[in-house]
């Protein structure tokens, strides 16, 4: 595989590659250490994204990996530029997304002096990635790109770090390019589909649980399908409600925090569990609590792109080494005899009812009523990003996710990843809408990438739930020491003045009431928007108030 002549750097010869396996989007913040490739991108057709810090860059390449499958792309500088960057790589992690980061690293003969700036990736990033290398020889360039693409996306897919010694990166190659890499699709065999199928043909109630990566709308369409044809009642697992069409006659809610005790109650007392492309982590198992270990109570079933989770926690009756996408495709052709067994039905009704209304809240704005009001205004093509916070679990409950895609969130609970994943979209998908939520916590880690919106020309629009604290851990807070409070408050910018000092469009709203208007005048100014929405501090989930939280803990402790 070598070319005739000298004529590429190692740096073109990798951009090269990454239009080769596909890649239109990289995210960056630049660093001289890697320059090299920055100027290979000069001459290239790739969009290239320039950040405000790393963080957000990467979390804009983990956006892109979950929204396509394919890695999503990011580079950042050595040392600060990469420690910056980790919020990114750690929801890739949790989240098995597809992503490959590329560091700048000092030249190879300084190493090991602890140069400036200089760490060792491999063991920095060791931990949190399915692979971290360096390249040394530009001659490896082609083979070390194509594995890092094959590995971030097959199996469990999850993040690889690059890093690249800066001489390295100028040396003069000449090499040829190695080929696009291949998405690969695991499928069940023909002896677990004829035991699934009995599993099934068996089951008094059974249950499907959707949750992972490695997923498309043509899956969530078979799934659909075989839901529909069997009765079967489908939950999707935290932040991932994009995986089922809401309004299906099977869909029965998110098994996520706080989740629909009805729901809970059918999954107990179901006899089939079949888990699709999750690993059945914390939150949807309510902290671990759901099913036994590491015999789940009920038959399980436990389909998963990558073997070593398969036994990790659960110890499925079937466990199924597929892809959800292969699996999905398999389910069209399943041969289940009799007739509908499943509840769905009577699921998906308990779910309509609990998400129908917004719940009774204090304060002038319903968050609930804002969430349906999104629910039955923003087409179905429209992107909702989030990050972490109690905000979100009225997201959860009250918006309908209809497609594929549509549901941008971390199931890792990192917050700050809203703003990033918005304007990751937004570049991608420049005609869908992408629509932001975001706490007054959240929105500030992260908020600094709105720049980047104005930046691009890029109209999303972030609605910022302020209630002026770090609301999630005062609850806990109240909880756990009622009274006690520090350390949760938060004293805020104008966020509409924020918004239109970085140029864009900035509205504060204070009555559910006024929410509409407010939002159709974001869009019609075609700008990058914040709306801020002032939320009374004691809305603190769609159950429940603070001072009831804080006095339940007192009762308990008897004061
Ligand atoms: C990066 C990160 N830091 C800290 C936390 C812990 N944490 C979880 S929720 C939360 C508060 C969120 O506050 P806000 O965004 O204002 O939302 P609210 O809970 O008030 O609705 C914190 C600090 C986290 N999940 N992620
Ligand atoms: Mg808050």
């Amino acid at each position: 595989m070598r070319g005739k002549a000298n004529n590429r750097t190692a740096a073109e010869v990798l951009v090269e590659q990454l239009r080769i396996h596909g890649v239109r989007h990289v995210f960056c913040v630049p660093g001289e250490s890697y320059l090299a490739v920055i100027d290979a991108f000069h001459d290239s057709d790739l969009a290239v994204t320039v950040c405000r810090q790393e963080g957000g860059a990467a979390i804009m390449a983990e956006a892109v990996g979950k929204a396509t499958g394919r890695p999503g792309i990011c580079f950042v500088t050595r040392g600060p530029g990469a420690t910056n960057a980790s919020p990114g790589i750690h929801v890739a992690r949790q989240d098995s997304t597809p992503l490959i980061m590329f560091v700048g690293q000092v030249a190879r003969d300084m190493r090991e002096r602890e140069a400036f700036q200089e760490l060792d990736y491999r063991a920095v990033f060791g931990s949190m990635t399915k692979w971290s290398t360096e390249i040394d020889d530009p001659a490896r360039v082609p083979e070390i790109i194509s594995r890092a693409f094959h590995t971030a996306a097959n199996g469990r897919p999850g993040p690889v770090v690059i890093s690249l010694p800066e001489d390295m990166l100028t040396e003069r190659i000449a090499i040829d390019d190695a080929p696009a890499y291949t998405p690969m699709e695991t499928s069940p065999g023909a002896a677990e589909l004829k035991k699934f199928a009995e599993l099934l043909a068996a089951a008094r109630a059974p249950f499907l649980i959707l949750g992972g990566s490695r997923w498309s709308q043509a899956a969530v369409d078979s799934v659909g399908r075989f839901a529909r044809k069997c009765a079967i009642p489908v939950c999707t697992t935290f932040r991932r409600l994009h995986l089922f069409d809401a309004l299906h006659e099977s869909y029965a809610g998110d098994l996520g925090i706080g989740p629909n005790p009805k729901l809970l109650e059918r999954i107990k007392s179901s006899d089939l569990v079949v888990l699709i492309g999750g690993r059945m982590g914390d939150l949807p198992s309510q902290s671990y609590t759901l099913f036994d270990i590491p015999r789940p109570q009920m038959t399980f079933v436990h389909v998963h792109p990558g073997a070593e989770e398969l036994g990790r926690v659960y110890s499925a009756h079937l466990p199924i080494h597929a892809t959800p996408t292969a699996f999905a495709a398999a389910l069209e052709r399943l041969d289940v005899p009799g007739a509908p067994r499943g509840e769905a039905q009577a699921a998906h009704a308990d779910y309509l009812r609990w998400t129908e209304k917004p719940t009774e809240q204090p304060g002038a704005i319903n968050f609930g009523a804002v969430m349906v009001w999104l629910r039955d205004n923003l087409p179905a093509d429209a992107i909702i990003t989030n990050g972490a916070g109690n905000y979100a679990a009225w997201i959860h409950r009250f918006f309908r996710f209809r497609r594929f895609g549509q549901h941008i969130a971390p199931t890792s609970g990192s917050m700050g990843y809203g703003v990033p994943a918005a304007v990751a979209m937004k570049r991608l998908y420049p005609e869908r809408p992408v629509v932001c939520i975001a706490g007054d916590g959240d929105f500030l880690m992260n908020g600094q990438e709105f720049a980047t919106a104005v930046q691009y020309g890029l109209p999303l629009i972030v609605v910022i739930a302020d209630n002026g604290m770090y609301g999630t851990i005062r609850m806990h807070q109240e909880r756990e020491y009622p009274g006690r409070v520090i350390a949760t408050d938060l004293r805020n910018p104008d966020f509409a003045a924020y918004a239109r000092a970085f140029g864009g469009f900035g509205a504060s709203v204070e009555r559910t009431a006024d929410f509409p208007a407010a939002f159709k005048e974001a869009v019609a100014s075609g700008k990058p928007s914040i709306i801020r929405l002032v939320i009374d501090p004691e809305a603190i989930t769609p159950m429940t108030t603070l001072s009831k939280v804080r006095a339940k803990s007192l009762a308990e402790r008897g004061e």
